[in-house]
């Protein structure tokens, strides 16, 4: 099992935010708490790839805007943010040892971020970042291999993985205020604490191991405590400065299994 991840960029502060004021972000806290991030990938038995930062790209971190990853074929986005277009050329070269690569063209749009895979059922957001010729696009990949792709509205979200993540193949975590919930059909639907808005980002590691594993944000312990009480195994992980520039931990990491 392999992870993708990326170096903080120098450049941070210059960061996009959509639904964020901007604050000042502590660098070298950022990076501690992401090589927290990376030694949790580790102990749970993958081998993290770590590319370098680069200045030029200030929201570089965030890997999984760039890729989705699928058993048969990675799909190169094309993120909505003109200025993080440039990301993909380092991902994709290492995408590309381990899958075929297709790609999202003009005038599709598409961020990782907006799309959650649910066994062969892939939900993207419909988000500022995302649009409709981006999902008709990941359409055409994917359901030749056996997929439906369903677009779906979010509110007030960055992204569509900020108001529902997987679990499992069958179980996400939500904010019902984000996303209208009966849109993932046969899924059952655990809700974050209506105190921790943003707690529905995770990473759930998807082990042989039972229960299953999930990196959650320790700034979110009472849904901590409602994922636990579903029977999982929860790693929690310090996030809250990367949060400052509106990423969450699904964001972090590009999961190859
Ligand atoms: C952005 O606005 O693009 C970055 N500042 C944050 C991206 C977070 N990515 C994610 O949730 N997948």
């Amino acid at each position: 099992m392999i992870a993708i991840t990326r170096g903080i960029s120098d450049a941070l502060a210059r960061c996009e935010l959509t639904h964020q004021d901007r604050v000042p972000i502590d660098l070298e806290r950022a990076r501690k708490q992401h090589a927290v991030y990376e030694s949790a990938l580790r102990g749970a038995g993958y081998v993290v790839k770590s590319l370098p930062a680069s200045p030029e790209f200030p929201d570089c971190v965030f890997v999984e805007d760039a890729a989705i990853v699928f058993d048969e074929i990675a799909v190169m986005t094309r993120p909505g943010a003109k200025s993080r277009r440039g990301e993909l050329d380092a991902i994709a070269e290492v995408l590309a040892e381990y899958r075929a690569l297709s790609s999202i063209t003009e005038p599709g749009t598409l961020d990782g971020g907006d799309v959650l895979v649910l066994g062969k059922s892939v939900y993207v957001g419909l988000s500022t970042r995302s649009n409709a010729n981006g999902v008709r696009q990941l359409g055409a990949v994917l359901e030749p291999l056996g997929y439906v792709v369903t677009g779906v509205e979010v509110r007030g979200c960055l992204h569509l993985k900020s108001a529902a993540t997987a679990l499992d193949e069958r179980r996400a975590l939500v904010n019902p205020a984000m996303i209208d919930v009966a849109l993932l059909r046969g899924i059952e639907c655990i809700e974050v604490d209506p105190e921790e808005p943003m707690a529905a980002n995770l990473v759930a590691l998807p082990m042989a191991d039972e229960p299953g594993t999930v990196l959650h944000g320790a700034a979110y312990p009472r849904t901590g405590e409602r994922l636990i009480g579903a029977g999982l195994n929860v790693v929690e992980v310090p996030a809250d400065e990367l949060a400052k520039a509106e990423g969450a931990l699904s964001c972090c990491s590009i999961l190859i299994h």
